[in-house]
This record gives C-alpha cells, sequence and structure tokens, in this order.
C-alpha cells in the first residue's frame, strides 16, 4: 500500500526538510487514511514537524527542526484503509538525522573539533564531511576558510550566529549523532 522511503533523511537544524508519503489502493485511493507515529507536531520531540494527509493515498511531512534539536527522531508513517470487512494497515519507518550548525565532524555540537576537522578537509584532504551543509558555517554555499574563520569567531569571539548552510557537494555515508529520541 505505502511506496517505499529512503529510511534515514537529513535536516540541518534550522533547515527544512519534507517528506513525501504516496500509498495506492486500488481501486480506491481516496479511502486511505495515513497518519504518523507519533502523532506530529509531537512536543516530545520534533517540534516543528507537521503531517498533512491531502487525500487520496498523498501525505507530506514537514520538518523545520529548531536550534537545539540535533539528533535521531523516529517516525513511522501509517497507511490504514477499511476493505468492508477489516482494516488493512501498512507502514514505513524513516530516521531523522538534525544536524547541528557548524557540526563538521557530527559529534553533535560545534566547537573547536569541528574547526580542526575543518580544516583537516579543506586543506588536507582529511576525512569527508559527514553532512556537508553544516559545515557551511557562512551559508554561501561552498566550504572554504572563510567557513573556519566565521567559526572560530563564533566559538571563541563571540562572532555572529552560525548560519543554515546550503553546501550540498560531497555528501557523504554518515552515523547519526549519539542523542536519540523516539
Ligand atoms: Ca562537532
Ligand atoms: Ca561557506
Amino acid at each position: 500500500m505505502l511506496d517505499r522511503v529512503p529510511d534515514t533523511q537529513t535536516v540541518v537544524e534550522g533547515g527544512y526538510l519534507e517528506i513525501h508519503i504516496r500509498a495506492t489502493y486500488p481501486p480506491d485511493s481516496n479511502s486511505i487514511i495515513l497518519d504518523t507515529n507519533p502523532w506530529l507536531p509531537n512536543f516530545w520531540g520534533l517540534r516543528n514537524a507537521l503531517f498533512v494527509d491531502s487525500t487520496g493515498g498523498h501525505g507530506c511531512c514537514f520538518i523545520h527542526p529548531d536550534y537545539f534539536e540535533a539528533g535521531a527522531y523516529g517516525i513511522t508513517f501509517i497507511a490504514a484503509v477499511f476493505n468492508g470487512t477489516v482494516w488493512l494497515v501498512d507502514s514505513e519507518h524513516v530516521t531523522i538525522i538534525v544536524w547541528a550548525l557548524g557540526d563538521a565532524n557530527a559529534d553533535g555540537s560545534a566547537n573547536v573539533g569541528d574547526v580542526v576537522y575543518l580544516i583537516n578537509h579543506i586543506f588536507k584532504s582529511g576525512l569527508p564531511l559527514k553532512l556537508v551543509a553544516a559545515g557551511d558555517c557562512n551559508a554561501d554555499c561552498s566550504l572554504n576558510i572563510g567557513d573556519i574563520i566565521y567559526l572560530i569567531n563564533y566559538i571563541f569571539k563571540g562572532g555572529p550566529p552560525l548560519k543554515v548552510g546550503c553546501a550540498t557537494a560531497q555528501r557523504q555515508a554518515m552515523s547519526p549523532p549519539s542523542k536519540t529520541n523516539n
């Protein structure tokens, strides 16, 4: 009934993610009911997440993570339809990884370790960034020394807040930060 959905999706704090859901039940997809577990908005998990059932088997989850929400969050999408005798149910589980701004080394926060990680990545062909947008601290959509300076100013000199990055190239396989909320 439910189309498969990529089981891990990422978004940076302050960023925006949409997860589109589609379910079919011939001949009448209009009878499908879509929902999520936990129900959204969920004030014990991602606060700025909403799910809308647009009917006809179409739904969309809108996620706009707040700052300080870095971590991993599980959402199960559920489709249900009554076939005249019993309820048929299908589900898809998705883990949403929320990355902290400036968290280039993916340990859950921005600190001097990320400065070192960015220097190694940009100048010494060091380890790949797990989420490039998280290292794009000045949000000019590229990774370079400007991001290192911006991050140093933020951490050590009370500089302007980190911005929601937009660099997307070099995306690599990733593992989630340690904090887990389900
Ligand atoms: Ca970090
Ligand atoms: Ca940048």
